[in-house]
């Protein structure tokens, strides 16, 4: 084609040179042509760019703004709070099932099996007598440590599921109590009597027992109806037309008891009955009436009033008062019933309204959801991981507590809670309580959310199966959440001393804190578990509700104060007794005290001068008798229990308790009181772990205190070594209460809470919570700090989020399962 052409242009030279011309223009034309197209399309193709790079701008802008609603009913605007960790379905902890209270049908499994047992001859408790046998608890026992630790270890098979069941075998001659071991829970084929921990026979007699249902109705049948109707007269004209009786539904009053019931567990069993109005709050309402019941043994028939207290005369019978009531040869009493509105011993507001105008106080929210993770009773939350259990007696059980997957804390449990009274009266001269006895761990009824625990927590149900024929679930009984406490966990501001700042390094304290509330009758115990980012555990213990009311005269006034008309509360203790069995880099442990002691040199460097100073005095202790801690103040000591573990400086990994609430137990060792609870002798002591001394209390020690079944000295007389053993502490926190008007109508948990910490000594060898990306760091940009540098590790700020809406969600009742 193209050589075709030039032959043609060579033909005809003058077209040749008119042609070549117009084909000159047509390529420029062509060439401005494409090259406006090409600017065109290339200004087009930027422009969509700039639009979606706009666009995206604008969507990361949005994104970490906050929008603020125009007006408070603007939902739309914010987002939901986001739900943060969930299990995944079918996961399951290695120690599913290791620590788990026995299930609803596990319980009724066991029942059953014993109940078809035909040599344990027995009867349904809805059928008991006294001199009956039946069962009145069933419940786990948790496995033995050693088969335990080699199945979470990997090393063992898992440990098999027990229950113990408790039994009152008052059928028996004499009547005794058993405990029998039932294995396998979900299946029973077995039975072993146990050997009850403390004396390690296989029988307890049955004075030591419980005071249980069957037994209280059957002391009101044989002797307090009875007594009360021939004391209505006296109860009607005295207490301003109160009443006992059967069936009272108007000006009703009822009873309170007084423990322990009786010195010894083989001779005696009573106890005084204290009358008191029934109505709001009626701990606070006794008045000057009292019976002391003989209710020892199985045979009802020898049961009877010792006597008889009436406006402080004594009498050898209700016979006696009667009579002499009735020929006006005793002092009478009339004590008017309150009648101002609203009740004193009521919740219903009065005063000023605070504040003036109703408005909702500061909450909790969780921006970025549950930052822990639960499965059954299993938690994790950062570093920490743990196993809880509520024992249907002696109350929580926290198991295999680890930081970073090391076991720190094998069992942190509450063992025991007490207290002992004094006063005029035998209410509250004779109260000396221990609450084991009284089932605290049935006494943790529904917790309300954003009360009792703050509206972001979680909650877990319990079962029991304590004093009834079948097991009832607790409603939310526990409750897990993670809070701030609005203070810094650690902090620097670091000043240049010239106006300005190095820096500033900050890390808001944030923790995990398990609880549950305990009320065994009068008052409310707030039982806290917390974990704190640095290793740290604090146990808490915090008091609230009412106080145990005794009726107020004059004779009182030693004792304790006039907190209303009538009413007093003697002063009394309260002691919880905690079990810690620490395993500080393994289960080898060594404990040392170290003293913070005074030294008085010569000054190394100026011979002429003293220097007195501090020094430390360590002390490890090589067996039990020499490891028993009662609080000195002139000797201040750390209690470290360490491993031969080492950390990178070569410093032993330990492990230190530190007692923030030390109370004295004022009573003498042979006093009658202090054996059921010798336990607090100690502020602290230290045992060799052993299957067979796996509690400091028991449910049989607070009905016979003078020779109880447990006796916690007893673990120390064999004073074995504690040298590179496996070690328990046992530790003793207090506080002493002298009841005063603001008790009225309860006690508030303000400065009524004892506590202690088990808490890491050079075990890590930094703060551990330098991990955290809650942690902020902020540094000036420049040497005039015009701007900041502000560091948040990738933690998101803002935007904000719609908190959920939680109802208040109350049953509040228990008889269900
Ligand atoms: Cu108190």
């Amino acid at each position: 084609m193209k050589e075709e052409q030039e032959e043609m242009d060579a033909n005809q030279p003058m077209m040749k040179t008119e042609s070549s011309r117009k084909a000159r223009c047509m390529n420029q034309l062509l060439k401005w042509k494409v090259l406006a197209i090409t600017f065109i399309i290339v200004s087009i193709a930027l422009l969509i760019a700039l639009i979606a790079v706009a666009m995206t701008l604008r969507k990361i802008d949005e994104k970490h703004q906050r929008k603020i609603p125009e007006s408070r009913g603007d939902d739309n605007e914010v987002k939901a709070c986001l739900e943060g960790f969930s299990p995944s379905p079918g996961e399951s902890p290695r120690s599913a099932g290791v620590f788990d209270d026995l299930t609803v049908n596990e319980i009724i499994a066991v029942r059953d099996y014993l109940l078809h047992q035909t040599e344990l001859n027995l009867t349904k408790i809805e059928q008991a007598a006294i001199n009956s046998n039946y069962i009145t608890s069933v419940q786990l026992l948790p496995p033995p440590k050693a088969d335990t630790l080699a199945y979470l270890d990997g090393k063992g098979n898992k440990p098999e599921r027990k229950a113990i069941a408790v039994v009152f075998r008052g059928g028996d001659d004499p009547p005794v109590v058993k405990e029998y071991l039932v294995s396998p829970v979900a299946v029973p084929t077995k039975y072993v009597a146990r050997k009850i921990p403390g004396k390690h026979l296989d029988y307890v007699p049955f004075n030591a027992r419980p005071y249980d249902f069957v037994e209280y109705i059957v002391v009101n049948q044989v002797l307090v109806n009875n007594a009360s109707a021939r004391l209505s007269k006296l109860m009607v004209e005295s207490y301003d037309g109160y009443s006992f009786y059967p069936g009272c539904t108007e000006k009703c009053l009822t009873i309170r008891t007084t423990a322990p019931m009786g010195f010894t567990s083989e001779a005696d069993r009573h106890h005084w009955i204290t009358f008191a109005r029934k109505m709001t709050g009626e701990y606070e309402h006794t008045v000057d009436l009292s019976l002391l019941v003989d209710h020892a043994g199985a045979d009802i028939s020898k049961w009877k009033i010792l006597s008889v207290i009436y406006n402080n005369q004594t009498f050898a019978s209700v016979d006696e008062l009667v009579e002499k009531y009735n020929n006006d040869a005793i002092d009478k009493i009339k004590i008017p019933a309150p009648t101002k509105k609203p009740l004193f011993s009521s919740y219903e507001r009065r005063g000023d309204p605070q504040p003036a105008k109703p408005m909702r106080g500061p909450e909790l929210y969780e921006p970025d959801g549950k930052r822990y993770l639960v499965k059954g009773h299993h938690v994790s939350y950062m570093s920490w991981s743990f196993d809880f259990r509520m024992d249907s007696y002696s109350g929580m059980q926290l198991y295999d507590i680890r930081f970073n997957g090391d076991r720190i804390i094998y069992e942190l449990s509450l063992q025991e809670a007490a207290a002992t009274y004094g006063g005029y009266y035998p209410n509250p001269s004779w109260n000396n309580y221990l609450d084991s006895n009284w089932a605290l761990g049935t006494a943790s009824w529904e917790l309300v959310r954003g009360v009792d625990c703050p509206s972001t927590a979680m909650f877990f149900d319990l079962v029991h199966m304590v004093w009834f024929g079948r097991p009832f679930t607790f409603r939310n009984a526990v409750c897990v959440f993670e809070m701030n406490t609005g203070k810094p966990l650690r902090r620097h501001y670091d000043s240049d001393y010239a106006g300005g700042y190095n820096f500033y390094g900050g890390m808001a304290n944030q923790l995990l804190v398990l609880r549950t509330i305990a009320t065994p009758g009068n008052y409310d115990y707030v039982f806290d578990f917390i974990f704190y980012q640095n290793g740290v555990v604090e146990v808490q213990t915090s008091a609230s509700g009412y106080v145990y009311g005794s009726f107020y005269d004059s004779n009182s006034n030693p004792y304790s104060y006039k907190l209303h008309e009538h009413l007093t509360s003697g002063t009394h203790d309260h002691l919880f007794s905690y079990k810690v069995d620490l395993d500080v880099g393994g289960r080898k442990n060594s404990y040392e005290t170290i003293e913070i002691g005074i030294e008085n040199i010569t000054e190394r460097w100026f011979p002429n001068r003293t220097r007195i100073q501090k020094v430390l005095k360590r002390s490890v202790k090589s067996a039990e008798l020499d490891a028993t801690y009662k609080f000195n103040f002139d000797t201040p000591k750390y209690l470290n229990f360490f491993s031969d573990v080492k950390n990178s400086m070569g410093v032993k990994k330990g492990y230190r308790i530190q007692l923030e609430s030390i109370l004295k137990q004022l009573y003498p060792e042979d006093w009658m009181i202090t054996p059921m609870m010798s336990w607090s002798l100690y502020q602290m002591a230290v045992t060799k772990f052993k299957e067979n001394e796996t509690q400091s209390s028991c449910i049989y020690n607070m009905n016979s205190p003078t020779d109880p079944q447990l006796d916690f000295r007893q673990y120390l007389l064999d004073n074995d070594s504690i040298i590179n053993e496996d070690l328990v502490a046992w530790v003793t926190i207090g506080m002493m209460h002298v009841p005063h008007s603001e008790d009225i109508p309860n006690t508030a948990t303000a400065a009524n809470a004892v506590s202690f910490f088990i808490r890491p000594f050079n075990y890590f060898d930094e703060d551990p919570s330098m991990g955290s990306t809650n942690a902020i760091l902020i540094t000036p940009t420049d040497a005039s700090s015009s701007g900041q540098n502000v560091q948040r590790y990738g933690t998101p700020d803002g935007p904000q989020c719609m908190p959920k809406k939680r109802d208040l969600d109350f049953n509040g009742t228990y008889i269900h399962g």
